[in-house]
């Protein structure tokens, strides 16, 4: 593994070369799939795999219900690429590395990531199963100096000060929600802040209802140093969270949540998830 020092823009080059080499099209649009939501991936027409320990300097995936593999293929007419699995820090990954993929794909010619997760509720009105657009993220690991900015900068991806105003591309969040109320989905569709946290615990009770205060509508870990990476590098953001379970933020209950009921509610809700990217994809096309 490369340690900081090690890492520069040539990796991420030498990286973006091998795909290119490889890629019968190149990508515009890049999806990380989040718990359990990798069958997407499994719609892209002309598919072509590749598993992340092929790639030249790849973290590989270690959770469960995270496959490991880029998907290169045609989402409605769009070439898309799709991270089946993602790397977390929980994993052990430092951030650069948990990032790298974002960087590879802008090199590639990427300009929008879409970004999905599974997430606990902190906001009273969602259920499990819903959906919510991510408007706004607060990054707690980010706010205790771990960036995936920290280091030395490379200009050539971006400044040294970015700023996060509309990471999460406005005209992206109206479309979606357009679109999901054309889907008949407007019961499940919130747009809220979305809290990262290191894990892998779950939080704590006293935890959860301090994330609340703070104004996070739900939890989770990942995401933000992605969508940091891409903003900074120049990308439009699209988040999405699936409510996979309501935070408990009282004593008094046994109901707590575990990876299974995760990935559970993910498989029964993935296929709204994909409809409502595919289509977002589609109309990106046409803007
Ligand atoms: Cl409750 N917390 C965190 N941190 N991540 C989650 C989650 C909860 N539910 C799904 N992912």
């Amino acid at each position: 593994m490369h340690s900081r020092e090690d890492f520069r823009y040539e990796h991420c080059e030498e990286t973006a070369c091998w795909l290119q080499g490889r890629v019968r099209t190149p990508p515009t649009i890049a999806i990380i799939c989040g718990s359990g939501l990798g069958l997407l991936a499994d719609t892209l027409s002309n598919p072509q795999a590749f598993p992340y320990s092929e790639i030249p300097n790849f973290p590989t995936s270690t959770v469960p219900g995270h496959a490991g593999e880029l998907v290169f293929g045609m989402l409605r007419g769009t070439s898309c690429v799709c991270m089946k699995g993602r790397f977390h820090v929980y994993e052990g990954y430092p951030l650069w590395k948990v990032t790298l993929p974002i960087r590879v794909f802008k090199l590639m010619g990427v300009k929008v990531l879409v970004v999905t997760n599974a997430a606990g509720s902190l906001c009273e009105s969602y259920k499990t199963g819903d959906l919510m657009i991510i408007k706004d993220h607060i990054n707690m690991p980010g706010l205790a100096s771990l960036s995936p900015l920290t280091g030395p900068n490379d200009d050539r991806f971006g400044p040294r000060f970015p700023s996060l105003l509309d990471t999460y591309d406005n005209n992206l969040r109206s479309t979606a929600l357009d679109i999901a109320h054309r889907l008949g989905h407007s019961e499940l569709i919130h747009e809220g802040v979305y809290c990262m946290v290191g894990g892998p615990n779950f939080e704590s009770v006293a935890e959860a209802k301090f994330l609340r205060i703070l104004g996070a509508d739900a939890v989770g870990m990942s995401t933000a140093p992605e969508a940091v990476v891409a903003k900074h590098c120049g990308m439009r953001v699209f988040g999405l969270s699936l409510i996979t379970n309501c935070v408990v933020q009282v004593y008094e209950v046994e109901d707590f949540v575990d990876h299974n009921t995760v990935l559970e509610v993910s498989k029964w809700r993935s296929q709204i998830l994909q409809d409502l990217i595919t289509e977002l994809v589609a109309t990106i096309k046409h803007q």
